[in-house]
Order: structure tokens, then C-alpha cells, then sequence
């Protein structure tokens, strides 16, 4: 069976630098800032650069104080939170990302709803993670390169979160990429981590972006490229999800960790094995 899309095969990895892209990029900045969207409100292309809209759930996870709020900020395009204020109850925030298909050379603009939740509001309230999973598309487990702890715990959040949405996509985010020569988890955890849960992982630095000219306001187009391998690497998993449960292209073969899972609950997953950078 195959396995999960290889890093930039299902979408072309640096388009957003190019002139098509930067023109695409454009519907998403005004002035060089990150254009912020209402509920009611879409980025609006010219007519001879159309594109369709594709919409997902995505449910941010992990330990109090691993950087959930502070990765949405980033790719959003907000000030990151320096002092760590935990979240209280769920916050919701929409990131539009245009990007272009291998396969079909057709330009889509990704709709990624991040539903983010404090830890300690999720412990509290039982209502909290249903709403959270509801239909949601895919998980983001974070972990932070600072706290061995929020490492150790991500096999007990995996079948906890995500144990009962086996067709959802998953994927693991080492945070404070920054502070990697202080990190608690070594490279060999990642590698052994890696080839037990065949999970795709990507590593951020959900530190405060580059200034414009006038040293207050966020470069827009700068934040995007610091940000871009994680909106391209969530829209080339939920993009190839989509076209496994149409039937389109089969399904990825069974991770040895997660088929443990099935086994023991009998669902039946379809993540497979993917390391991104
Ligand atoms: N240097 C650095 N600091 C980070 C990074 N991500 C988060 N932080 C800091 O870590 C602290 C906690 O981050 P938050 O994003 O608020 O943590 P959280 O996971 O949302 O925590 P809860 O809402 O309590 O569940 C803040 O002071 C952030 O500035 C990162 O990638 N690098
Ligand atoms: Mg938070």
C-alpha cells in the first residue's frame, strides 16, 4: 500500500516564492501585513487568479505552556504572547493559505480553523475536548524541545485525543525550535519516536517575527515564510486524506504503534510514516 505523501509531493514546496505565488500571497497581506479575516470574510482574488477554497478543522494539542497559543499567533500573523497567560477556555483563529498542486498544477486556498484550548480548561471541563474533536480534520500534538515532560507524555495524548478518530490527520510539532541547544530531547528521542509512531513531525520557532520599517508592525510577507513548511506540510496531509477517502489514491499502510491501537479498539487507521523538516 502507499505510504503518506513524501515532503512536496503533493504540493510544489516553495511556490509561494515565486511570482505566481507572491501574487497569490497577496489576497492574504495588505500593506505587508497579515490581512486579518472575519468570520463572514474570504481573501478575494482577481478573476484571472481563481482559486477554490478548501476548509479544515484543526485541533491544536499538548502540555500547558508548550507554545499552542503561541504557534497559532505565529502562523496567523499575530504578536506572539512572550509571557506565557494560559488559555482560557477555547480560542478559535481562521489562516488562509494559497498554495499550488503537484498533481494538477491548480492553485487552492487552504481555510485552516486552529481550535486551541488551555490545558487546564480541558482538564476542567468535560465538555471542552468533545467540542474540540468534533468533526475535526486533523490533531496537532505539541511538544516542547524545553520540557522532556510534554515529550514523554505524547503517546498518552495520541490514544487519548486522537484514539478514536482513526482517519483523521495527525502530526507532531517540537516547539521552541529556538532554544535547541538547551533542548531535553535529543535527536536519537526523535529518530526512536519516529520509527515507532511513523508520524509526520515538524519543528517551530513561534518567536516574534521581523518588524517593518516603522519597528512596530510585523512583516507580513517575512512571518509567512517563517511559517510557510507548516501551513504547506497541514495542507499536503489534509489534501492527500481527502483524496484517500474519496478513493482517488490507497490508502497509507498501518504504523506499528497505531495498528497496536486498532487491535485493541478494532478501528482501522490510514497514517503512515513521514518526516518533515
Ligand atoms: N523561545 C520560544 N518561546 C516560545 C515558543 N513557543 C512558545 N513560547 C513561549 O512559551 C510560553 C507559553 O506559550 P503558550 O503558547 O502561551 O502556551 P500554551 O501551550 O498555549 O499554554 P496553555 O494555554 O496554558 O495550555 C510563552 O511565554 C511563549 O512566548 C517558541 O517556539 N520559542
Ligand atoms: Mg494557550
Amino acid at each position: 500500500m502507499a505510504r503518506l505523501p513524501a515532503p512536496g509531493s503533493v504540493i510544489v514546496p516553495d511556490w509561494h516564492e515565486s511570482t505566481e505565488g507572491k501574487e497569490h500571497l497577496s489576497c492574504i497581506l495588505r500593506k505587508n501585513r497579515r490581512r486579518v479575516f472575519g468570520l463572514l470574510e474570504r481573501p478575494v482574488l482577481p478573476p484571472q487568479v481563481a482559486a477554490d477554497t478548501a476548509s479544515y478543522k484543526i485541533f491544536v494539542s499538548g502540555k500547558s505552556g508548550v507554545g499552542k497559543t503561541a504557534l497559532v499567533a505565529k502562523l496567523a500573523g499575530l504578536e506572539v504572547p512572550v509571557i506565557h497567560h494560559e488559555t482560557v477556555g477555547i480560542q478559535t483563529t481562521v489562516v488562509y493559505w494559497p498554495a499550488k498542486l503537484q498533481a494538477s498544477e491548480r492553485v487552492v486556498i487552504f481555510r485552516f480553523e486552529f481550535w486551541d484550548c488551555g490545558e487546564a480548561a480541558l482538564k476542567k471541563f468535560d465538555h471542552i475536548l468533545p467540542a474540540c474533536k468534533e468533526k475535526t480534520d486533523a490533531f496537532l500534538f505539541l511538544f516542547s524541545f524545553t520540557d522532556r515532560a510534554s515529550f514523554e507524555d505524547l503517546p498518552a495524548q495520541l490514544s487519548r485525543i486522537a484514539g478514536d478518530a482513526p482517519n483523521a490527520v495527525k502530526m507532531v510539532i517540537g516547539s521552541k525550535f529556538d532554544q535547541y541547544m538547551h533542548t531535553d530531547v535529543p535527536e536519537r528521542d526523535l529518530t526512536a519516536f519516529r520509527q515507532a509512531w511513523e508520524l509526520p513531525l515538524l519543528r517551530v520557532k513561534s518567536v516574534p517575527g521581523r518588524r517593518l520599517a516603522d519597528g512596530r508592525t510585523l512583516d507580513g510577507r517575512a512571518g509567512l515564510l517563517d511559517v510557510a513548511h507548516i501551513l504547506n506540510g497541514l495542507g499536503e496531509h489534509l489534501w492527500h486524506q481527502d483524496q484517500v477517502a474519496a478513493g482517488l489514491i490507497p490508502g497509507p499502510r498501518r504504523s506499528p504503534q497505531m495498528a497496536v491501537g486498532q487491535a485493541l479498539d478494532g478501528a482501522s487507521d490510514r497514517r503512515g510514516s513521514q518526516e518533515q523538516d
